[in-house]
């Protein structure tokens, strides 16, 4: 207990229930009537949805403020290691709902909004979630924050605060309309600006060579702009622990945010024009996954990022009086792919030219500081930057990058002598044509540990994409597979399973996935077999109410819901799910009374604005869904659904009803995956390829829990090698050129053979992701599937069995492992304060 500074006897202490830190119903109600007072500045007979949503957010970010202070007060007094996870996307999702679950108050407050005439669901809706990533690395960056905190682990994330996050998807004829996702326009309340730790980060220019003061050589970088990034901070608050890390999201603001010399001058719109090139570096998100852009301002970004990152960490080292020496004992920098992996050239930078540290010693420091996870095998992922754009924006980093390409070639040299191709195959330059710098060998460079994101992932990297860096280095080269926090895409998203798992195996599964697996006993229970059953039944009509309110289709919930959630892309298939549904509509027109098993196909997600293809494959969903879902011969046996603008939000409202998760990429394509784990988490079973997590999933749920299909990876490898002649598949399956026979001639598209055919021509002509390839194997197995489904009985045991035994894919357990392997860091106990009022 903490005692006043000169209490004197007369003084007695008593403990008080603080409005901003009580965790009563009665407290919670009188701090919320006071913020939507003092902070919305309204009483309630005029407040707006977001008025209360803002006051409630604003009660639960009281409550965690002293958990965030206490954790940095101990961090910062115990100078702690800490992991610094640099990344350009943090797809964090709503914040209130998940804060009240790691707080353990979700159901006082659900209390407390009750009494006052309020709905808390509805408050939860009202949130614009922050969707400051794309897909599947940035969801992993905040599932991994989400762990490290619930773990204990000092960190933080350091990352972009754009102004527009990934853009929201609008369906207009069946085609994707982009509209910019202005998130912050209502306030952010999770956020605290940190303008006194702002930085300046240098940009273009060119190097000098000087005498400094000492009459000593040196190089001096003359940049031509120079922009300022302001630290805004959200707390992540581990569950039901006092840690309370930090997100820090870096804004970009002009140096001086009016240039007075040049108004003076007569160049008034000059002296804006600076202040507007300034703030575009945290404008917008680029809305590409899996494809590497080449643009001036994306470069600028990871920069940006990447530098007030750096010194932010050594401001924090002179705070915390470490010696800059000891870099790497204070700080681990885990590079989320190569987008911040300018940080290696950064560093050498700071070291050398700012704080005149010998180059040895520098590249001591900078090579035992960086961790790299690669999460794609795709080649045009692959960053690489043309030598004159990245000349021009960071001249210096250029000469750095060339000098640790020497250095790292005479070790090739030494290490593998008289192998000239070896040389030409490793360098950190791209001489083959126009010369570029590859990213993910500098990072493999200036990093101690390389990791893949599944084990399959892994070994591919080894054997092909890094295959020279591992022969040169195969002591840096382990595997992570991916995993997701059971906080919000269990307990948050999924209240009626946790109920059911709750009153059979207690709580404990929540901070110990494996705990899951004491469901095994109860399958053979048909009273719980049935207990599953009708919740599933429940969940899937919410969903079916939701379809009726945004789609107005009516879907039967006791048919199949077979749902593909994701990104577009084509490596990802979503156009071999459709060439399913289509032969099954193929099927009913040829003999109208087929028995059939009813489904619900459901897709959602996004197609970045410039893939033409992806886009058309959205529209292909949408044209035949209005076939089928209106053909009276189908009789409501078949619906699609497109569900428009797939987010975090919405994703945690479609996983938990899931009969069928669809993860049918090309074999050796999906780095690992994670939306398959949150699907099979929520009793979903897995028809899938053997690609990424899924070989691991079926591994752990059994091979007769799971649905395989398709070509292995070495047999796409093989085929590819003979020549692959997609054509033959076409002519020699009925079923298979009949479906795309129904594309080609304008059956989907109003009698218009052309609208599809450069998905037609894709198809037939390379094929590249192997479709009619694997279309038989696909459909066989979607023919069990449906047998199986059949059997509900069978289903339900899958489906137990699934979530059962899914422990492994927890993000606990990823984070533990990049702890104990190579993180080196340890967890640090948060005591929490008491807050003492003195009366007299
Ligand atoms: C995904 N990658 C992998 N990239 O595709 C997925 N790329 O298999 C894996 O599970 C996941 O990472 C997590 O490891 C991406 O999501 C991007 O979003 C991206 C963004 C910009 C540039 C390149």
């Amino acid at each position: 207990m903490q005692t006043l500074p000169n209490s004197s006897e007369t003084v007695t202490e008593v403990r008080v229930e603080d409005d901003r830190t009580g965790l009563s119903v009665e407290t919670l109600k009188r701090a919320f009537a006071d913020n939507l007072f003092y902070i919305q500045g309204k009483f309630p007979q005029i407040a707006s949805k977001n008025d209360f949503y803002m006051a409630l957010a604003y009660t639960v970010r009281d409550r965690l403020l002293r958990r965030w202070l206490n954790t940095a007060e101990t961090y910062s007094r115990n100078a702690s290691r800490t992991v610094a996870y640099l990344s350009a996307e943090f797809l964090m999702g709503p914040q209130l709902g998940n804060n009240l679950i790691n707080l353990g108050i979700y159901d006082q407050v659900n209390q407390a909004m009750q009494e006052l005439g309020l709905d808390l669901r509805e408050l939860l809706e009202e949130e614009e979630e922050p969707g400051l990533g794309n897909g599947g690395l940035g969801r992993l960056a905040a599932c991994y924050l989400d762990s490290l905190a619930t773990l204990e682990i000092p960190s933080l994330g350091y990352g972009i605060r754009y102004e527009f996050g990934i853009f929201d998807q609008d369906i207009k004829d069946g085609w994707q309309v982009e509209i910019t996702d202005k998130w912050l326009s209502a306030g952010n309340p999770w956020e605290l600006p940190r303008p006194e730790w702002s930085v300046e980060v240098k940009l273009g220019g060119h190097t000098e060579k000087r005498a400094d003061e000492h009459g000593n050589f040196k190089i001096y970088w003359v940049p031509n702009q120079v922009v300022k990034g302001i630290p805004y901070d959200t707390p992540i608050l581990g569950y039901k622990t006092n840690t309370a890390n930090t997100l820090r999201l870096w804004k970009a603001e002009a140096v001086e945010s009016f240039d007075f010399y040049a108004f003076d001058s007569g160049d008034y719109l000059g002296a804006v024009h600076q202040k507007t090139v300034s703030e575009n570096i945290s404008k917008v998100l680029y809305p590409n996954d899996n494809s590497a852009q080449g643009k001036e301002l994306r470069l600028a970004q990871q920069i940006f990022f990447v530098s007030c990152s750096l010194k932010d960490m050594m401001r924090i080292m002179e705070q915390q009086k470490v010696p800059l020496e000891q870099f790497p004992e204070k700080f681990v920098i885990q590079l989320n792919d190569t987008h911040p992996s300018v940080a290696i050239p950064e560093l050498m930078r700071l070291l050398v030219d700012e704080y005149d540290m010998p180059w040895e010693k520098a590249w001591g420091i900078t090579k035992q500081s960086f961790a790299y996870t690669n999460h794609t095998l795709l080649p045009e992922a692959l960053e690489r930057w043309p030598i004159g754009l990245f000349g021009k924006m960071l001249p210096r980093h250029l000469e750095i990058i060339y000098e640790i390409n020497k250095r790292f070639l005479d070790e090739v040299r030494m290490k593998f002598p008289d192998d000239t191709d070896r040389l030409r195959r490793m360098s950190l330059i791209d001489e083959s044509g126009e010369r570029y710098v590859r990213m993910a060998f500098l990072a493999c460079v200036g990093s101690y540990s390389i990791n893949g994101v599944a084990a399959l992932h892994t070994e591919l990297l080894k054997k092909d994409v890094l295959h020279d860096f591992y022969e040169m280095y195969p002591e840096k080269f382990n595997n992570k597979t991916n995993g997701v926090t059971p906080r919000r895409f269990m307990v948050l998203s999924n209240p009626r399973l946790c109920r059911l798992l709750n009153s059979k195996i207690g709580d404990e599964w929540i901070k110990n996935l494996y705990e899951l697996k004491k469901l095994e006993a109860f399958v053979e229970d048909p009273e719980f077999r049935r207990q599953w059953r009708e919740m599933k039944l429940e969940i899937k009509q919410d969903v079916a109410d939701y379809i009726k309110k945004t789609t107005d289709i009516d879907v039967n919930v006791n048919s199949m819901f077979d749902i593909q959630a994701k990104r577009f892309h084509e490596y990802k298939r979503q156009h071999l799910n459709v060439l399913h549904i289509i032969t099954l509509y193929n099927r009913i027109k040829a003999n109208p009374d087929i028995d059939i098993t009813p489904r619900t196909f459901l897709f959602g997600g996004k197609a970045a604005p410039g893939y033409y293809i992806a886009k058309l494959i959205i529209k292909l969903i949408n044209s035949v869904g209005d076939i089928v879902n209106r053909d009276p011969d189908v009789r409501d046996r078949l619906k699609v659904v497109f569900l428009k603008d797939f987010n975090v939000k919405f994703a945690q409202r479609i996983y938990p009803s899931a009969d069928l998760s669809e993860q049918i990429s090309t074999a050796g394509k999906e780095a690992s995956g994670t939306g398959n784990m949150k699907f099979a988490l929520n009793g979903a079973i897995t028809i899938g390829t053997l690609d990424g997590a899924n070989v691991e999933i079926r591994e752990e749920v059994g091979a007769e829990n799971f649905f395989l299909f398709g070509l292995t990876t070495e047999e796409v490898y093989a085929l590819k090698k003979e020549g692959y002649q997609p054509w033959e598949y076409y002519q020699k399956d009925p079923e298979l050129k009949l479906a795309i026979d129904r594309i080609a001639s304008g059956f989907f598209s109003h009698g218009d053979p052309k609208l599809f055919k450069p998905l037609v021509d894709h198809l037939l002509g390379n094929d590249q992701y192997m479709l009619l390839a694997d279309y038989r194997s696909y459909i066989d197995t979607q023919d069990r599937v449906s047998e199986a489904y059949r059997d509900i009985d069978r289903w339900v045991r899958m489906s137990i069995l699934n979530v059962a035994r899914m422990g492994k894919f927890s993000s606990d357990r990823s984070i533990r492992d990049y702890c104990e392997d190579f993180w080196k860091v340890q967890p640090v106990n948060i005591e929490l304060k008491e807050y003492v009022q003195a009366t007299a």
